[in-house]
């Protein structure tokens, strides 16, 4: 029972407020055959990587097997996963980018 939020916007009295929605981490994970600039490129145009944070993160993938690109709302994250799949398919690599609840 809170009339106004915690930037000052004015809500209903007694009106529950809403949870805030679940996040999802967007993982790539390694494989033999993917080229690393390949995977550079990936990072820096699905996830808006810098050329330095991309190869960073890809080496990351490399080493450790897998590694978090990025993390979203559920709808946002579904489609950087189609997109990103759907790219590398028609590049024919076989990169996987999954999503997991955070
Ligand atoms: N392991 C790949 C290679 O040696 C590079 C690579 C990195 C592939 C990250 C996938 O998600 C990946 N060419």
């Amino acid at each position: 029972t809170q009339h106004e939020s915690e930037h000052g916007v004015l809500v209903a009295p007694g009106k529950p407020q809403i949870a805030p929605p679940p996040q999802y981490q967007v993982m790539l994970l390694n494989d033999d055959y993917t080229p690393m600039d390949f995977v550079v490129v990936v990072l820096q145009n699905f996830f808006s990587m810098s050329l330095d944070q991309a190869t960073q993160v890809m080496l990351h993938v490399h080493t450790r097997g897998r590694g978090i690109c990025g993390v979203y709302t559920r709808e946002v994250a579904e489609t950087k996963v189609a997109q990103v799949n759907e790219f590398s398919r028609m590049n024919q690599h076989p990169l996987l980018c999954t999503m997991e609840q955070a």
